[in-house]
């Protein structure tokens, strides 16, 4: 297909097939009710190696949303049964929002107004039909190029860099929402906070490189152990847990359980075995702001390095 459109410039060409490579795994969601319209713009998409799932209305795709939650472009049409297409982007938009899913709205030619209504509903962008094809694929190509282009800027924001767990800010940022989501609906929400024991001694002993990939090793732990909680890297070696829905006794045993391997598992740096430990604190008084838990959290942890280390205090 590439060649065949040879008048495209070489830079062009190139930016494509790079694009098209990524494409394999990109999910585009096509609303309309005509099934004529669904098939002509499958066909625009498959061109381009998009995976493509289709609906007849509104209530339809927010189905298929549901069904695919990976869904990264949504193509809607503006006369539908059931649901219209302005009302699918309003419900669409208060899950997601246009740096989760692009959503592309279609508008007849003789109605300029509807591209103006689609876009303030919160659509990214709008195409009049009939459309030329290579308009729709520059559209397309520039709608999902500035997704990625924010969420890795996102990613860099809200992400330590060594572990790629979430940072400090991001656990605060995040962690407020969640506190105040637990005390509006009287959920649990338990704070695990914990701190590698001896660090300092083992970068002196086997290096500062050595030091570094035990706290990616730790983190890798981490986010396999707990993958439905929110972990992050406060900074050096001390990261915290958010675990909503557990009791402090739920926590403790889940963290006890998680110290207990990390204690018996070796890391390894090359061939050498480095001895890791960490001590933790548990706390879930979510009567008071996610600040004095923190502060609570931090009293904990260093009553367990008082203990002795490689110990949780809850
Ligand atoms: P404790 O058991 O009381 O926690 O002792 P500790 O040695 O772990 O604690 P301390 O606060 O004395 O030392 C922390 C060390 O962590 C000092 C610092 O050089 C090291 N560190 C902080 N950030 C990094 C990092 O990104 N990589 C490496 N390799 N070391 C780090
Ligand atoms: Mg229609
Ligand atoms: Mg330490
Ligand atoms: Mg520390």
């Amino acid at each position: 297909y590439v060649v065949k459109e040879s008048r495209h410039s070489y830079e062009y060409v190139v930016k494509l097939l790079k694009r098209l490579q990524k494409n394999r795994h990109i999910k585009v969601l096509i609303a309309d009710d005509s099934g004529t319209t669904r098939r002509f713009i499958r066909g625009l998409l498959e061109q381009h190696l998009y995976q493509v799932i289709e609906a007849g209305h509104g209530k339809e795709a927010i189905a298929q949303l549901a069904k695919h939650p990976d869904t990264s472009i949504l193509i809607t049409d503006y006369a539908m049964p059931e649901m219209d297409g302005f009302e699918l982007v309003k419900h669409v938009r208060n899950e997601k929002d246009k740096h989760e899913l692009v959503i592309i709205g279609l508008s007849s030619t003789e109605s300029g107004a509807l591209s103006a209504k689609f876009i303030k509903n919160g659509a990214n962008d709008f195409l009049k039909k009939p459309f030329f094809h290579e308009e729709f694929h520059c559209r397309l190509m520039h709608n999902l190029e500035e997704m990625e282009l924010i969420q890795a800027i996102q990613d860099a924001a809200n992400r330590d860099y060594l572990t790629q767990l979430y940072n400090r800010r991001y656990l605060f940022n995040e962690g407020c929402q969640l506190h105040e989501q637990a005390v509006s609906k009287g959920q649990q929400l338990a704070l695990v906070m914990l701190d590698i024991d001896h660090f300092k001694q083992l970068n002196d002993t086997y290096g500062h490189e050595a030091g570094d990939e035990v706290l990616r090793q730790l983190a890798g732990k981490m986010l396999q152990s707990f993958p439905r909680f929110l972990c992050a890297r406060m900074g050096g070696e001390e990261f915290c847990i958010l675990m909503p829905g557990l009791t402090n006794d739920q926590a403790n045993q889940l963290v006890e359980g998680f110290r207990l391997m990390v204690s018996q598992q070796p890391f390894m740096y090359g061939e050498t075995e480095l001895p890791v430990t960490f001590s933790a604190g548990v706390t879930n008084h979510i009567g008071e702001d996610l600040d004095s838990m923190y502060q609570g959290v931090d009293e904990y942890l260093y009553r367990a390095k008082e203990a002795g280390r490689n110990f949780v205090i809850a």
